[in-house]
């Protein structure tokens, strides 16, 4: 067996470098990630005593996400992805919280992360609607609230249509009635705080306690890459569990994961002191860029419009006028685009590896689908 067959046995798989991935929110790494990712890849952070420097560079890292997200205490972890920085913040959240107290209040249109960690902690999701602009109802996040509620959780770029929800009116409410808020930016986290004007959503805010964000979606960082980053230490070590076994010495696991790779870290660190602010914006000022163009485009074809205006890099392609968009998702996926399928909309997302020349292609095939 050599590379060769293998990389043979694998083709014909769909891969970012050729360009028909539309719907997804990962994205080819940056090479500086690669290059670091390679050289660490056998570092396993689960025995911190093996690597005091490499959990510095963690510690390091999650300071600048913090500072980056208006807060110099900031706490945290590289963990495998979104997923899992949102079932530590909810892990977090029932360890601090008085018995009984068990409901997380929560956008409709969350991610199933949070189902998942519902049914993992003994936690109820109570899902409250979105109106027009797709973001939860405050007024009926009020409503809900009960002696049972624990948490609210607000979404900084939501899976569906990359939208904020009211984080600063979440966060009052928080405040108000002593309640944990976690914000998901595991999509945003990487796309508003390089965006002129864009939605409040971190730390600035009082009553965000943690806040997800993934360095292997906008980040450019190697898949598994995620972080939780907690307003301060008391609230990140309510998970704490002693080891005392580890080759290393003696130490404090709060993941869900074990063996956790170091190799991530490395890489996201690197690619984000690589690239910087500059870098970061430049990155997703072409993504916007791209975005308003194609919705330019799609309106000059009878029948298809948008959901939504964006406020990040995520488009839902909607069709009116007769035309039905599972048809025209089932033909465009014919045609060998992948594209993310919704109730009553395409998700397409303008991703680094998303490039104008594809666009125009699969516009050509849209114009096509739905014409004919
Ligand atoms: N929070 C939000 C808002 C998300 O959109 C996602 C994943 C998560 C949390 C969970 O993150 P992990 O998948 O890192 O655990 N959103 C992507 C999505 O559903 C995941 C994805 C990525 C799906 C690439 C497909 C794909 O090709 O779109």
């Amino acid at each position: 067996m050599n590379i060769s067959r293998l990389k043979k046995r694998l083709s014909g798989d769909h891969d970012f470098k050729g360009h028909t991935i539309l719907g997804s929110m990962c994205t080819e790494p940056h090479k500086m990630a690669v290059k670091t990712y390679k050289r660490f890849l056998s570092t396993n952070v689960g025995d911190p005593g093996l690597f005091p420097k490499l959990i510095q560079l963690e510690t390091e890292y999650i300071a600048s996400l913090g500072r980056l997200l208006s807060n110099d205490s900031a706490v945290g972890s590289v963990v495998s992805g979104g997923s899992e920085a949102n079932i530590l913040a909810l892990w977090s959240a029932r360890n601090r919280s008085e018995k009984g107290k068990r409901e997380v209040i929560i956008s409709e249109t969350c991610h199933f992360s949070f189902d998942k960690a519902a049914d993992l902690l003994g936690l109820q999701l109570i899902k409250i609607p979105v109106g027009n602009d797709y973001k939860i109802r405050v007024d009926l996040v009020e409503k809900a609230i009960t002696d049972k509620s624990l948490a609210i959780v607000g979404i900084a770029g939501t899976t569906g249509l990359g939208v904020c929800d009211p984080i600063e009116e979440l966060s009052k409410i928080a405040v108000k009635n002593n309640l944990y808020l976690h914000v998901d930016a595991a999509f945003g986290g990487f796309v508003f705080p390089f965006i002129d004007n864009s939605p409040k959503f971190d730390f600035s805010l009082d009553g965000v306690m943690s806040i997800t964000v993934d360095p292997h979606k906008m980040g450019r960082a190697v898949i598994q890459s995620g972080c939780i980053i907690y307003r301060n230490r008391e609230i990140a070590e309510s998970i704490n569990i002693d080891v005392t076994y580890l080759s290393g010495g003696r130490a404090k696991n709060r993941s869900v994961l074990g063996t956790r790779s170091g190799a991530s870290i490395a890489a996201s660190w690197m690619v984000y002191n690589y690239l910087g602010y500059k870098g970061y914006k430049k990155n997703i000022d072409r993504s916007m860029k791209l975005t308003y163009w194609f919705i330019d485009e799609i309106k000059k074809i009878d029948g298809l419009g948008v959901k939504v205006q964006p406020e990040s890099n995520i488009v839902g392609l909607c069709a009116s006028k007769g035309l039905d968009i599972k048809e025209i998702l089932f033909k465009i996926r014919e045609r060998g685009w992948a594209v993310s399928e919704w109730p009553d909309y395409i998700r397409i997302t303008f991703m680094p590896h998303v490039t104008k020349r594809s666009l125009k292609k699969f516009l050509v095939d849209l114009r096509s689908i739905v014409q004919s």
